[in-house]
């Protein structure tokens, strides 16, 4: 197995500020990323931002500003939001950088080499928020049929890309990697489009300025999804012989909502065949949010504010929340009462009470210093099984990307070792003075729960994480140096240490009803 991860948000458009879409893909990279750190992998995590096309030269004309100059006020957002919402990125890309446009060249004239690229007469619909091109048929009543908005008339001289002779080569290739594409529901569709017929693709612009310009072509820019997608091989330092290059491409994962999964599923694999490069592992399309049941927009004023729900909440109980609440892959709503309603009943009334309350108790009946468990009743081994369980069940669900599965698990088992306290009601062993070590043991057992949990926890809650390790096991280290499989094993709690009399990690949030 390849000890390296790449994994790919999204480059997000700098026409607008961070909104919850932003930051859930952002979130759910992160969490991928630093589970497969905890297997031990080297990881490569890749997210930046898409500066080109029509968009940005309207929004930016709009505000009276050059779209360099948008670009660059709009940017301090997107890499303010990693910080923010605690991503562990290694890579942060802007299209503007020379070293894109060095890899777009390079790629597009590859492909101009073999006549993959030739120049023709664009001539059909253009729906400008969503940069796309769509045929009569397909926007049949002069609407976009991905976001339903108006789309515009083109008619322009234009560079294509053959699109249409890959459609085997595409068929053939998801059918031999079914995991491509996920969720199945998304790869059926990808696949029955692909099935219908595939047009040439218009990879050029003559009536747009704001791009990078077609090699040896003036007057001609790239059309935006072309130079964006290329952006994933940028990161890692293309069409330079890297040592990033050779480690972690082809990609494992990019992750992006599933109104771009086409883009990604079926031009970006065309685009890469076409310069014989090796093809990504996998495109994992996520759901959409709505807001309190209403669609998201800016008109409705319900765009839900990231660096908002940061401040009110804390990064934890939010990126907690977004992975949380939906199965991976479907569209899920969004609302802070619900946001609420799960952080105080998962993570302060069950993870954060094992802890507290354990640690409460260790310090009452052994001024904090963990004893060695002695023997095993049947409850304790139920417990430890338990955590095993949940060790495979999480690497099993992260496998799958199903991280509502993956903290499931851990709040099971974080339920299961409350409701063991509360069978061996510690505090009646601690009035018998012969039943000190059952006491010990039951102590031992219930922290131990808690500290497999705040391990697992890592990828989801990171600072929350840490600051449960650092309680549990004093002088650990970062939690995220931590190998899954090997601190994930019950025992590693060390008898002897000295742990502090309580730790809050996860306050309880005031609803004020
Ligand atoms: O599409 N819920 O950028 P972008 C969940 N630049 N996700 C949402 C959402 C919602 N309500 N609204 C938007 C682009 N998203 C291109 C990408 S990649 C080579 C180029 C998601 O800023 C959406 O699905 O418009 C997409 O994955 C992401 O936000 C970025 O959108």
């Amino acid at each position: 197995m390849r000890d390296t991860f790449y994994i790919t948000t999204p480059i997000y458009y700098v026409n607008d500020i961070p909104h919850i879409g932003h930051a859930y893909t952002t979130v759910a990279c992160d969490a991928m990323a630093r589970w497969n750190r905890m297997k031990g992998k080297r990881v490569f995590f890749l997210t930046g931002t898409d500066e080109h096309g029509e968009k940005i030269q309207k929004t930016a004309s709009l505000k009276g500003l050059t779209p360099r100059q948008l670009a660059d006020q709009v940017v301090t957002n997107f890499q303010a939001l990693t910080p923010a919402l605690t991503i562990s990125n290694t890579g942060f890309i802007r299209t503007t950088e020379p070293r894109h446009y060095t890899a777009v060249h390079d790629l597009f004239r590859k492909s101009l080499a073999n006549g993959d690229i030739y120049l023709g007469e664009y001539e059909g619909w253009y729906c400008v928020p969503d940069e796309a091109y769509w045929t009569d048929l397909q926007a049949e009543d002069g609407k976009c049929p991905t976001c339903g908005r108006p789309v515009e008339r083109r008619k322009e001289p234009s560079y294509f890309f053959r699109l249409s002779k890959y459609q085997d080569r595409l068929l053939k290739f998801y059918g031999e990697n079914p995991r491509f594409i996920r969720p199945e529901s998304r790869r059926n569709e990808v696949i029955a489009f692909v099935e219908g017929g595939l047009n040439d693709l218009s990879v050029s612009r003559e009536s747009l300025s704001w791009g990078i310009p077609v090699p040896d072509a003036p007057g001609h820019v790239i059309y935006v999804w072309y130079d964006a997608l290329t952006n994933y091989l940028t990161g890692l330092g293309y069409p330079g012989k890297t040592p990033e290059i050779d480690a972690f491409w082809p990609a494992d994962l990019h992750m992006v909502g599933k109104d771009i999964l086409r883009f990604h599923a079926v031009y970006w694999p065309a685009f890469l065949m076409s310069a014989g490069l090796p093809l990504p592992k996998g495109v994992f399309a996520h759901g959409w949010w709505t807001v309190e049941g209403q669609k998201m927009s800016k008109s409705l004023g319900n765009v839900v504010d990231p660096f908002d729900m940061v401040k009110k909440y804390g990064p934890d109980a939010f990126r907690y929340f977004l992975l949380r609440e939906v199965s991976f892959g479907l569209d899920g709503d969004f609302s802070e009462k619900e946001l609420v309603k799960r952080a105080n009943s998962e993570l302060a009334d069950k993870l954060g009470n094992l802890l507290n309350r354990t640690l409460g108790m260790l310090g009452k009946y052994f001024d904090g210093a963990v004893p060695a468990p002695e023997g095993e009743d049947p409850a304790d081994a139920v417990l430890s099984g338990c955590a095993g369980e949940t060790l495979a069940a999480v690497d099993r669900a992260m496998d799958d990307v199903a991280f509502h599965k993956a903290l499931s698990a851990v709040i099971e088992l974080v339920t299961k070792a409350n409701e063991y306290v509360q069978a061996m009601q510690p505090w009646a062993l601690a009035k018998d003075p012969d039943k000190r070590a059952r006491l010990g043991t039951v102590l031992y057992n219930a922290l131990e729960a808690a500290r497999v949990a705040a391990l697992l926890m890592a990828p989801f809650t990171p600072s929350a994480s840490q600051k449960m390790w650092d309680a549990l096991v004093p002088g650990g280290g970062p939690v995220e140096n931590e190998r899954a499989d090997q601190a994930g094993r019950w025992g590693g709690l060390a008898p002897g240490a000295s742990l502090p009399k309580a730790c809050i990690v996860f306050p309880k949030i005031e609803t004020g009803a």
